[in-house]
């Protein structure tokens, strides 16, 4: 069997909330995933192992969240050539400094950030990326976005028949 394709990396624990919603919608589209908590402030040395070592082991897209000073994401990217999607964790207590950390990546050095708790579009992207190598994932992803292209439709036609009555 093969490993997983996707790494979904967190600061802590306490991300998990937001970071398990990108988990659910791999699974949702049978991709292997494995998820992680490693914090680059206090455990910067795994961090920098995972990164280095993640071609190696097959993966093709990481997911990195983090809240506060949020620098998982970025220094994610700096050990990896691997594409690095960010979710920057916010929560009500925080300003949005988590964001601004991912979004201010210097030149050479890219991130693709996220809106603040987007993990299911962080999903979502993975996806797009591994559907380019990848036609039968293509296929239902195209499938997945006809869904919601149809349901938008169905709800108006519900709202129109509302007004009507
Ligand atoms: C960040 O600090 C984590 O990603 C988390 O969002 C935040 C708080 O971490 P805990 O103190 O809850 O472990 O590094």
């Amino acid at each position: 069997m093969s490993g997983p394709l996707v790494g979904i990396i967190m600061g802590s624990d306490s991300d998990l909330d937001v970071m398990r919603q990108a988990a659910d919608v791999l699974k949702g589209f049978g991709i292997g995933y494995e998820l992680r908590v490693i914090s680059a402030h206090r455990t910067p040395d795994i961090m920098t192992e995972y990164a280095a070592s993640a071609t190696g082991r097959g993966l093709k897209v990481i997911i990195a969240g983090a809240g506060g000073s949020a620098h998982l994401p970025g220094m994610t990217a700096s050990h990896t050539p691997l594409p690095v999607i960010a979710v920057p964790v916010k929560r009500d207590n925080h300003d949005h400094e988590a964001l601004w950390s991912n979004i201010k990546m210097p030149p050479g050095v890219p991130l693709a950030t996220m809106p603040e708790n987007g993990a299911k579009n962080a999903a979502l992207m993975a996806i797009e990326i591994l559907a380019l190598s990848d036609a039968t994932l293509l296929k239902k992803y195209r499938a997945f976005r006809q869904k919601q292209h149809d349901d938008v439709i169905a709800i108006d036609k519900a709202l129109q028949q509302r007004g009507k009555a």
